[in-house]
């Protein structure tokens, strides 16, 4: 822990040189696995966004035309999921835990550094053994898994489907355990748990679920291969298993999971709202603690998957649970307009994402509270509605929330900024994409059409092709932002240790930060949210004074301070 407070020598410098090489080897350093993961993450989304354009490609017209047959289309959607969710959102935020956990608390690194690099080298193979799947028949069963489409029918894919996952989830375990610990562990003096960030609070609950919800992830895994190649019959009723078993296990991991993947983008908004309308945090507490009973709630709730097949008499309970579980996602939702309500809003790429967000999760979130209605639910399951909803959560709201996180934290690790023209493109092409490739999707499904099948009535024809129009768009405008990152690496305006004028700890080092983080150990400002306020413009000015000059990537950086009776100044 540290302990020792050691004034800052004057450093200039821009921290470490790293070459292409030092990421491709293994590291212990937690910001060059962050970097690995996130890297890793990225090559999976393109991997899973060139399926979902076949996808759209098929669904252009009702007919089978592009698939060979029901069989290949259903490879298609059941690896897109897979990727999208195990290979692409949660390593993405694996990948920013590591790299800005240690540094929001001024650590030298993760607690445990060598768990940290062989967590992340889990996730190669898993990528590896799930694409060998395409040579061998590849898994059927949709990301869900459910037997007996994933004992009997899937082909030998669906066991490489099943060691791949075992290796993922594995990884998530060990990266979590290692969260926990170094965020217990690991804070500097002066900060409490109620002085993180609060991106480590988002990132303590996800780590929290991880490690009580994946283990049974594992187990339902290990009896779904010994059904396949022991000849058990877990999930078999004809043989005396349960096909419900199934249900039960996988969801109890995987409601859970769906906060894994939107805890952390929850964090990053805190961040960037905060940062971008230069206003301290409405309801820190109220935030921080909502992840928490989100955390907890979470695993009351799964059985609302399954209001069709499980026994009437246990729908209600769980269509309670599922309502009460909006209460601290509602909390965030209002404690973030209290953060942005007032404030100096700068319409950077990183706050237009994050509003972005705000909109479209928002919708998930109703269209949420409508599932877990049980008559609704009833009548919509296994439709497109439910596909609205989950990709308005998981696309509006995770991967919104990476984008404004790529954008606010590219220049601390790369040392440059994005460019904000390409950035303002790159949201408003995704944005509108967006929106008319999932807000119909709510149409057609009351409409009654069923999800994961490629052939469907031509009464859906007209509205499938606006969807698939705009899923091109969106498709398209990703390349906006991947040219971004990959052109700014050289010609990106130089970041400095500040650009955006925060005052978390990550901030308080040179971008990209040296091998040890900090020179000396960071003095945590008291309050990180503490904006508008005359001893936050001082703190600021030392840093500058510490580190150099940064681009005043905000235009509007105050000449002085304001007077000492008075609370502005930055
Ligand atoms: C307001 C809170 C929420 C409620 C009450 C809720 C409720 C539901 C219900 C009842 C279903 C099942 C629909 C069906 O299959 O018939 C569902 C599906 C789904 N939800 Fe949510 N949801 C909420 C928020 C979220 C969030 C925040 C995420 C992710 C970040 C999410 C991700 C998903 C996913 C991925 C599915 C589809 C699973 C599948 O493939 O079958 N939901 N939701
Ligand atoms: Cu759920």
């Amino acid at each position: 822990m540290a302990s020792v407070t050691l004034p800052l020598p004057v450093t200039r410098g821009e921290g470490q040189k790293l070459r292409v090489s030092d990421y491709l080897r293994w590291s212990i350093d937690h910001k060059i696995i962050g970097v690995q993961y996130m890297v890793t993450a990225l090559f999976f989304f393109i991997i899973g966004g060139a399926l979902a354009m076949m996808i759209r490609w098929e669904l252009l017209t009702p007919a089978l035309d592009l698939m060979a047959d029901g069989s290949a289309y259903n490879q298609l959607f059941t690896i897109h999921g897979t990727v999208m969710i195990f290979l692409w959102i949660i390593p993405m935020m694996a990948g920013f835990g590591n790299y800005l956990v240690p540094l929001m608390l001024g650590a030298k690194d993760m607690a445990f550094p060598w768990l940290n690099a062989f967590a992340f080298w889990l996730i190669p193979p898993a990528g590896v053994l799930l694409m060998m799947g395409f040579f061998v028949g590849q898994a059927e069963a949709g990301w869900t898994s459910y037997p007996p489409l994933s004992t009997i029918f899937s082909g030998d894919g669906q066991t490489l489907w099943i060691m791949s996952l075992h290796l993922l989830g594995l990884s998530s375990i060990l990266g979590a355990i290692n969260f926990i610990v170094t965020i217990k562990n690991m804070r500097p003096e002066g900060m409490g748990y109620f002085q993180m960030p609060l991106f480590v609070w988002a990132i303590l609950a996800t780590a929290i679920i991880q490690v009580l919800g994946t283990p049974f992830l594992t187990g339902g895994l290990t009896l779904l291969l010994l059904d396949r190649v022991a000849g058990t019959a877990f999930f078999n009723p004809a043989a005396g298993g349960d096909a419900l078993l199934w249900q039960n296990v996988f969801w109890f991991y995987s409601h859970p999971a769906v906060y894994i993947m939107i805890l952390p983008a929850f964090g990053m908004l805190s961040e960037v709202l905060s940062v971008h309308s230069r206003k301290s945090i409405f309801g820190y507490r109220a935030i921080a603690l909502s992840s928490l009973a989100i955390a907890l709630v979470g695993f009351t709730v799964w059985a609302h998957h399954m209001f069709t097949s499980l026994q009437p008499e246990l729908r209600i309970p769980f269509m309670i649970t599922s309502m009460i579980i909006a209460v601290p996602t509602g909390i965030k939702v209002f404690s973030w307009l209290g953060t942005i309500f007032g404030g100096k809003i700068r319409f950077t790429s990183a706050m237009i994402f994050a509003l972005g967000f705000l909109s479209m999760f928002v919708i998930g979130g109703i269209s949420g509270v409508m599932l877990g209605s049980v008559p609704w639910d009833i009548h919509v399951h296994d439709t497109y509605f439910v596909v609205s909803h989950l990709h308005f959560v998981l696309y509006g709201g995770s991967v919104f929330g990476i984008f404004a996180g790529l954008y606010h934290w590219y220049p601390k690790i790369t040392g440059r900024m994005l460019n904000e023209r390409l950035g303002k493109w790159h949201f408003a092409l995704t944005y509108i994409g967006f929106f008319f490739t999932f807000f119909p999707q709510h149409i057609v499904g009351l409409q009654g059409m069923p999800r994961r099948v490629a052939v469907y009535a031509p009464e859906f024809q007209s509205l499938n092709v606006v969807i698939s129009l705009a899923a091109f768009l969106m498709g398209i405008s990703t390349f906006i932002i991947l040219y971004n990152m990959i052109w700014s690496l050289k010609n990106g305006e130089k970041a400095g240790a500040n650009p955006w004028r925060a005052l978390t700890l990550e901030w308080a080092t040179t971008s990209p930060p040296p091998a040890t983080n900090f020179i000396g150990d960071p003095v945590p400002f008291k309050n990180p949210y503490g904006y508008g306020t005359r001893a936050a413009f001082e703190y600021l000015q030392s840093l500058e004074e510490k580190f150099g000059e940064s681009v005043d990537a905000l235009h509007d950086k105050p000449a002085a301070p304001a007077p000492a009776s008075q609370p502005a100044g930055d």
